[in-house]
């Protein structure tokens, strides 16, 4: 099967559906014969970055070491994915340098906070509105919306399976897949 590498960049807040998403569209990748792989926070933050937490300065390092790490992916001749919060529109803007020209592509998996909150599948939310957790995304600390993101996601509107066909459609016309 014919692909060509690319980077979907995927960025939302905690409990968003990044990781969800991306898991089901390299389940069709997968069944497409397409060869990929997605990095994130299961096998990144408690491995490569297990020595990072979530202050700005430790979430700029988490998002440079995971572009520099995706791009060797790229280079390899995956479909590469990353499903991180990466809050900060710089910081993405800095992972798109690294890679060559058109092969970035951000998804913004957008859903809004109420819809996260209620779904809260690791109580993270309680915690941080209680002031258990400081620096939580979206209660107190930033989340830059992606101003021109190549595929905009709402999972609050369709099923994940719309969601994931939504972005394989997308790589399709490009030419990716
Ligand atoms: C945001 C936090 C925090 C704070 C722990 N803020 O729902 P989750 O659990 O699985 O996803 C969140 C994950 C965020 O890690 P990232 O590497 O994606 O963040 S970033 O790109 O900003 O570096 C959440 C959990 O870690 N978590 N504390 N304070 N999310």
């Amino acid at each position: 099967k014919n692909q060509k590498p690319c980077l979907l960049w995927y960025t939302g807040l905690s409990g968003s559906g990044k990781s969800t998403v991306a898991n089901a569209v390299d389940a069709m990748l997968f069944d497409m014969g397409c060869h990929s792989y997605l990095l994130d926070g299961d096998n990144v933050r408690h491995g490569l970055n297990g020595d990072l937490g979530f202050s700005d300065d430790e979430r700029v390092e988490n998002i440079r070491r995971i572009s520099e790490v995706a791009k060797l992916f790229c280079d390899s001749g995956l479909i590469v994915s990353t499903a991180f919060i990466s809050p900060f529109a710089s910081d993405r803007a800095m992972a798109k340098e690294k890679l060559s020209e058109g092969e970035f592509i951000e998804v913004f998996i957008d859903t809004p906070i109420a819809v996260c909150e209620s779904r809260d599948p690791k109580g993270l939310y309680k915690k941080a509105r209680a002031g258990e957790i400081k620096h939580f995304t979206g209660i107190d600390s930033d989340y830059d919306i992606p101003q021109s993101p190549e595929i905009h996601v709402k999972t609050a509107e369709q099923s994940i399976e719309q969601c994931a066909k939504q972005i394989v459609n997308f790589l399709i016309s490009k030419g990716f897949v």
